[in-house]
């Protein structure tokens, strides 16, 4: 009773429940009011030089005694504590859950059946083998984290942007980690899973099969954090108000779209901005352009549970939405960046055994292993009393007679830390007034390490995942599989991953194995591919139905005497509609217009955000170059390779008026039709190398001109017939 007054009074304002609560222990850095004081709040005149006996003339020794010096290096020293041993590069921010439609029927939790709450979440997205510092866009699976603050407690969904995992049994996620880190002879490579141990592991558990074949796709080279679906990949057990049990599978999908980047891009954005998709989040909230996922549950009564080929309890498998549509019924959106990276992002820790009531377990042998794992692992990073540290700590009120322990901070007043004691003080709450009760589930079963029989198919899933995918993503998924194992120089490991692709469909094994080694004959165990699909696997299936622009990323190409009245309605129009244009050219000091070629004419110069040596055209989603009278100051090696690259990875490419001579220097293959100076057509769109002989006013206005038909193209994401037409030299 208590504990809902004081919620209800913590509540005001609730959508910012979670930010009043950190206020509490928030100083600023930047504030200019105080003066520097040592850890004990002690006034300091200088913290430059260390103490010494010296003179004028000499300096001496180092003494001892500088108290203010030894704090500061000894605090120093110690800054570090251990990176997480999985999932250790990441990035997070802040953000809200809104529930559009009560789950009551199979929940009784608060925020999956009150439409009026507005629920604060922390959310870190992540790598998974790389060390905290390494590249943000290596091919990899992703961790999609989820804390939400609930009125009830926090509750975790501990997920990955692909919704299978490698392996059954929690048992078994040392050996699978242990595989796909770095080797222990000589700790290489850092953050990749192409290399022997790793694929020896995949080999030897073909239970994994389903899984690499997803962090084989597109999937393991996101475009963006903000661009990838999450799921909760375990299944987890609903209850509602009745005590009827369902069980349930967690899914966010982005209203951007999946999208992804290309390999020979994402290989080198590892060298050109390891931060790639850090800045990314962060620059999209900074703007306002706040990315949002649906959040969507798939449920099944537990008297379904054994109607299926495949076990529900088992993590390799998906739970086809042919078979258990998804409900989507709330909406998560980030929109605030973290004050402190080390205070928030890296110290927030997720449990997948925080639940609350109206959510929880299932046998699933995967999730029952990690409910111990979280809440373990978080001992050594952040000692026994991390879930005080203000990240971590719930809004809702707190109370127990869990005690001390090294760095305890909370101070509890009182006589007593038992119960039951003589002043009834903090009993248990009854379950009517939100106790948690566990769901009492009925169990019969010999004790014994054993798998139960669904639990041994593991090829069929991955033929229905490989089947489901468009030519494109099919096409990449086979070089991603051929890259890799070029990686490996253990004959024994590539040979028998293309044996094991030989069970899943011939023609991919072959097109490996053509190209690494290995034979991909059929043999009498082959299964033959029985070629059905699913229409929720692709990534093309969750483009937008209206293609969107907002928060791409555009390289706006402009040399001295461009065109100003052309760059101005290019710029300003994608601006309008949402995109991240940028200024590019050979240099970043003033440019000027054709028409204001006087160097000195300030007011009619322009400076362009980077210049090519800065950047290069992986950083950006597509290219526009409008039309310049000094075209030829752009012709050389550095820009025709920056427009060359882009169109290597299928992006969209603009260009007007005098610019297209320079776009067909530099992407000119045949089959690439461009516009014609004085040509019949206004707009040329080949392959999305969109091209006009000029801007036509009008037409830009009634919407329906070039930079519409650019537009289009680029909320296609990349145009893939390029590549899938040989034009690309990439597939
Ligand atoms: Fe994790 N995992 N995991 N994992 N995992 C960790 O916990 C573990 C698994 C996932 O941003 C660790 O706090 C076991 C599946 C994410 O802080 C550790 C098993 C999925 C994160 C751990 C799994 C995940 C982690 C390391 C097999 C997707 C980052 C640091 C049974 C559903 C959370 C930490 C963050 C982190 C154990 C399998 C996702 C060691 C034992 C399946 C997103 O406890």
């Amino acid at each position: 009773m208590e504990r809902a007054k004081e919620t209800i009074i913590g509540m005001a304002g609730y959508h910012d429940s979670k930010v009043q609560d950190l206020k509490r222990d928030t100083v600023d850095g930047n504030s200019k009011r105080g003066v520097i004081t040592t850890d004990a709040g002690v006034s300091v005149s200088n913290t430059d030089d260390w103490l010494k006996l010296s003179t004028e003339h000499r300096t001496g020794p180092m003494l001892l005694e500088d108290q203010i010096a030894r704090e500061k290096i000894m605090r120093f020293d110690h800054e570090r504590i251990p990176e997480r041993v999985v999932h250790a590069r990441g990035s997070a921010a802040f953000g809200h859950f809104k529930l559009h439609e009560s789950v009551k029927d199979v929940s009784c939790a608060g925020v999956l059946t009150d439409t009026s709450r507005t629920t604060p979440v922390f959310v870190r997205f992540s790598t998974v083998l790389g060390s905290r510092g390494s590249a943000d866009t290596v091919r990899d699976v992703r961790g999609f984290a989820v804390k939400f603050y609930t009125e009830e407690g926090n509750w975790d969904i501990v997920g990955n942007d692909i919704p299978v995992f490698f392996i059954q049994d929690a048992m078994k996620f040392p050996d699978v980690i242990h595989a796909g880190k770095p080797e222990p002879h000589n700790e290489v490579p850092q953050s990749q899973s192409a290399h022997n141990n790793f694929w020896d592991f995949q080999y030897l558990h073909s239970e994994a099969t389903h899984m690499f074949m997803w962090a084989m796709s597109d999937r393991g080279i996101p475009r963006s954090y903000r661009m990838m679906q999450g799921f909760g990949v375990n299944t987890y057990r609903l209850v509602n108000k009745e005590g009827a049990s369902h069980f349930v599978k967690f899914h966010f999908t982005p209203t951007l779209g999946v999208h992804s980047l290309v390999w020979d891009e994402a290989l080198k954005i590892c060298g050109q901005d390891p931060d790639f998709h850090r800045k990314d989040l962060w620059e999209a909230i900074e703007s306002g352009a706040f990315p949002t996922w649906k959040f969507g549950i798939q449920v099944l009564p537990e008297s379904k549970q054994d109607d299926f080929e495949f076990d529900i309890l088992d993590a390799t498998k998906i739970w086809p939405e042919e078979l258990v549509p998804v409900r989507y019924i709330g909406e998560l959106q980030l929109n605030r960046n973290p004050d402190e990276f080390f205070t928030q992002t890296e110290q927030v820790a997720f449990c997948t055994s925080h639940v609350i009531p109206g959510v929880d377990f299932s046998d699933d042998p995967l999730l029952q292993g990690r409910n111990f794992s979280y809440f373990d692992t978080q001992l050594s990073r952040l000692g026994i009393n991390w879930q005080e540290l203000p990240i971590n700590r719930p809004i809702c009120p707190m109370m127990n007679n869990n005690r001390d322990g090294a760095m305890r901070h909370r101070i509890t007043k009182g006589t007593v830390n038992y119960w039951p004691n003589r002043f009834e003080a903090n009993p248990p709450a009854k379950p009517s007034q939100g106790g948690f009760v566990n769901y009492p589930e009925k169990v019969d079963g010999v004790k014994q390490r054993l798998r139960s029989k669904k639990f041994q198919e593991h090829i069929g899933q991955a033929q229905l995942f490989y089947n489901s995918l468009s030519g494109h993503e099919k096409a990449h998924l086979t070089n991603a599989l051929a890259f890799e194992l070029d990686h490996c120089d253990d004959k024994t490991v590539y040979t028998r991953i293309v044996d094991r692709l030989t069970s899943i469909d011939l023609s991919l094994a072959q097109a490996v194995a053509t190209k690494v080694g290995g034979t991909a004959a059929p043999q009498e165990a082959t299964k033959s591919n029985p070629g059905h699909k699913s229409g929720y696997l692709s990534q093309t299936a969750f483009d937008p139905k209206e293609p969107t622009i907002a928060t791409r990323r555009i390289a706006i190409i402009v040399c001295n005497g461009y065109n100003a009245s052309a760059f101005t309605t290019v710029r300003t129009t994608l601006k309008d509609r949402g995109a991240f244009p940028y200024v590019i050219s050979t240099r970043r000091s003033a440019i000027h217009p054709a028409d204001a070629p006087d160097i000195s004419a300030d007011s009619s110069s322009l400076t362009p955000d980077h210049h090519f040596e800065g950047m290069r055209s992986t950083l950006f989603d597509a290219i526009l170059i409008p039309d310049a009278a000094d075209i030829s100051s752009l012709r050389n090696g550095r820009v025709i390779h920056w427009i060359r690259e882009a169109f290597g990875h299928c992006k969209a490419i603009g260009a007007i008026g005098e610019a297209v001579a320079l776009v067909k220097e530099a992407c000119g293959v045949q089959g690439v039709r461009l516009a014609e100076k004085g040509g019949k057509e206004d707009v040329v769109n080949s392959y999305g190398v969109v091209t006009t002989d000029k801007l036509v006013k009008e037409k830009e206005e009634k919407g329906k001109g070039f930079l519409d038909v650019f537009c289009e193209e680029v909320g296609k994401h990349r145009c893939w017939a390029r590549e899938m037409d040989g034009l690309t030299g990439l597939v």
